[in-house]
């Protein structure tokens, strides 16, 4: 590493020439691509956006200058450059630094991201911010084009074109989301950047002109003249930016130049650029889907060494298998997912029933309130979305399914804690936000067989708007395809029968809970335990099951104690018990936000592995 192992910070950067940049940037794909061989991360984007990281490092003053990169999963060469370069074999691990940008880590992550689109709003604000106090800093939001399918990065762009104020909005376009981009806006886009006619005879003439002010007037030109290749002018000069590009974004030289060119234009401008995802490793070009997150693979051969658990299937899968079943029996049944389709494996339905199913970009509110329209005009949408990311549809549940009664049943993937993703990730507020609200059932399985049974049982009339919640990774490894059970609206299952001690669990966190009560049991110790299955409605049979025999009830949940389990079960002993004095343990989640580990590391932390439960039974039991 001639060059790379003696950059510390972008200062040292700096003291290369422009003609050592090339030879860097090759060096930062050999180092991302080793490190992510053994250490798993978001590699694709990464690697295509290491020309722009060294070009914005290169130009810019950072940290005073601002990078506000948008979801943070192509950071890795920015992390690598701002003194993280040692600590990258920790990237994403246990005690180790984040995957994304994270403003606690490092003075150079300007913002801190995991969720798509926030980049041009929070960008804006900080440069809104830096201009009120009189400072001459420059703020660049980096958007990628799949992100641009998200209406916040409309909400930004909007106010910025109004407001004025000096931003760059880079926008990194690879035509590729994790799965293939969609949307009108992708169509518009793709022929932009296709359009060579207009492309090289802007390009032609933009190097000719010297001046800058015969540049200016020249883009100005441009802009009016597009009406004659397009029929339209840009979107984006539409709201106000000057637009530039679209340029060859892993050309150095070129994009050097033309940020150069573009850097001290006042007010808001955006340059499209356009970038390989995978650039410089083969497989990852060639496949870019599943190089987005690929897992461990050979650095030599490019030979992906998945995790595969080959006795047991994955929930996502049981859902996308579950759902192409019930669709070809049931035409009402739609599937929909904001951008997730091999995330969340609605793929298995898009690819044998395609006009069943829609990807509809990086776009969660619309995802939820599309499905209400379509539950509206009486078809029973299966809206799928990870349960960190449905956060940004709160309100839609709340006012455009709920409110109006309408049956949409949500499916969130990845709830409870996610593992390496980290805090911005962990899908682990679901169960305590939504249980206010009216309307809605919520349902979360102990294992595989229970997700197929409640993706069946939803469709008949007993159930209105639900939200069935299910963990990342593998079942418990029992055979579920086959016939399907119908699930009673609201009622718990008993597990085992005891006395003293009873353990009330939702979801397949009960299986930690089985295991740990069995080992007790080794010790005498007899536990009352429920699977409680619905938070909402709750099974106040078995509640009052365990409040009239036991003088402990431990509540567990793997997602936070605040507002789900426990606080259902602390309600109704307020309420419906007021004299007796039952302690209520909660174990879950506690008011913090958990960094990245796997989920093993995560789930002992919390205190809720097989270890933590059993360890609180005994500690009550002996208490006793
Ligand atoms: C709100 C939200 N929804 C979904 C995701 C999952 N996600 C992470 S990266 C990504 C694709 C982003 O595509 P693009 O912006 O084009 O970047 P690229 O990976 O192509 O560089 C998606 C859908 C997310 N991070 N945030």
């Amino acid at each position: 590493m001639r060059y790379l192992g003696n950059i510390e910070s972008p200062d040292d950067l700096k003291k290369l020439s422009p003609d050592e940049l090339p030879e860097l940037c090759k060096e930062l794909r050999e180092f991302i691509i080793d490190a992510c061989s053994g250490n798993p991360g978001h590699i694709g984007a990464s690697l295509g956006a290491v020309e722009l990281t060294v070009a914005l490092h290169y130009l810019y003053n950072t940290p005073t200058d601002k990078i506000v990169w948008d979801v943070g999963h192509q950071a890795y060469a920015h992390k690598i450059l701002t003194g993280r370069r040692d600590l990258f074999k920790y990237n994403r691990k246990y005690k180790g630094i984040s995957g994304f940008p994270k403003m606690a880590e490092s003075p150079y992550d300007a913002f801190g991201v995991g969720h798509s689109s926030t980049s041009i709003s929070a960008a804006l604000g900080i440069a809104v911010a830096a201009q009120k106090e009189g400072s001459q800093e420059q703020v660049v939001a980096v958007i990628g084009d799949g992100a641009l399918t998200g209406g916040l990065a409309y909400e930004g762009l909007n106010n910025a074109g109004s407001l004025k104020t000096n931003l760059l909005v880079i926008l990194n376009d690879n035509h590729i989301s994790i799965d293939p981009n969609v949307g009108a806006l992708h169509n518009y886009l793709l022929k932009v950047t296709t359009s060579h006619l207009y492309n090289e005879t802007k390009e032609k003439v933009w190097h000719i002109l010297s001046s800058k002010k015969l540049r200016m007037l020249f883009q100005k030109f441009m802009t009016s003249t597009k009406l004659a290749f397009f029929g339209k002018s840009s979107i984006f000069e539409s709201l106000g930016f000057r637009y530039f590009g679209a340029i060859d974004g892993n050309n150095l030289p070129l994009l050097l130049k033309r940020i150069e060119d573009i850097k001290n234009i006042p007010g808001p401008k955006l340059l499209h650029i356009v970038t390989k995802k995978g650039k410089g490793f083969k497989p990852a070009e060639d496949d870019q889907i599943s190089w987005h997150a690929p897992g461990t693979f050979d650095k030599v051969t490019g030979e992906r060494k998945p995790a595969i658990n080959f006795r047991k299937s994955r929930y996502q899968d049981v859902f996308g298998e579950t759902l192409l079943r019930l669709a070809k029996s049931n035409d009402k049944i739609f599937g929909i997912t904001p951008a997730m389709p091999s995330g969340c494996s609605m793929n298995i339905l898009m690819k044998e029933m395609p006009d069943r199913a829609f990807d509809v970009g990086i776009a969660e509110q619309h995802a939820v309130t599309f499905s209400a329209g379509m539950a509206a005009r009486g078809l029973l949408p299966y809206c799928n979305v990870y349960s960190s990311f449905i956060q940004r549809a709160y309100d839609n549940v709340i006012h455009d399914v709920a409110t109006q009664n309408l049956k949409v049943i949500f499916c969130l993937d990845r709830g409870g804690l996610v593992g390496e993703d980290g805090a911005t990730h962990h899908g682990v507020f679901d169960l305590a936000a939504f249980r206010p609200i009216p309307n809605l059932t919520i349902f979360s399985p102990l294992n595989e067989v229970e997700l197929k049974d409640m993706l069946y049982s939803v469709q008949s009339p007993e159930y209105g708007a639900t939200i069935i919640r299910y963990p990342r990774g593998y079942g418990e490894g029992l055979e579920w395809r086959d016939n399907f059970n119908h699930i009673e609206i609201g009622k718990a299952q008993l597990i085992s029968e005891g006395k003293g001690i009873a353990v009330l669990t939702i979801g397949p966190v009960g299986n930690a809970a089985s295991s740990a009560i069995s080992k007790a049991r080794n010790e005498g110790i007899e536990v009352l335990h429920y699977n409680m299955r619905f938070i909402k409605p709750i099974d106040t049979t078995a509640l009052d099951h365990a409040f009239n025999g036991c003088k402990t009830i431990i509540t567990i949940e793997d997602g936070v104690v605040s507002g789900g389990l426990h606080s259902v079960v602390s309600e109704y002993a307020v309420t419906k018990h007021p004299g007796k004095t039952v302690k209520i343990i909660g174990l879950g989640v506690p008011d913090s936000f958990i960094e990245q580990g796997s989920v093993a590391e995560l789930v002992k932390e919390c205190g809720y592995d097989t270890d933590g439960i059993y360890k609180t039974i005994i500690d009550v039991a002996r208490k006793a």
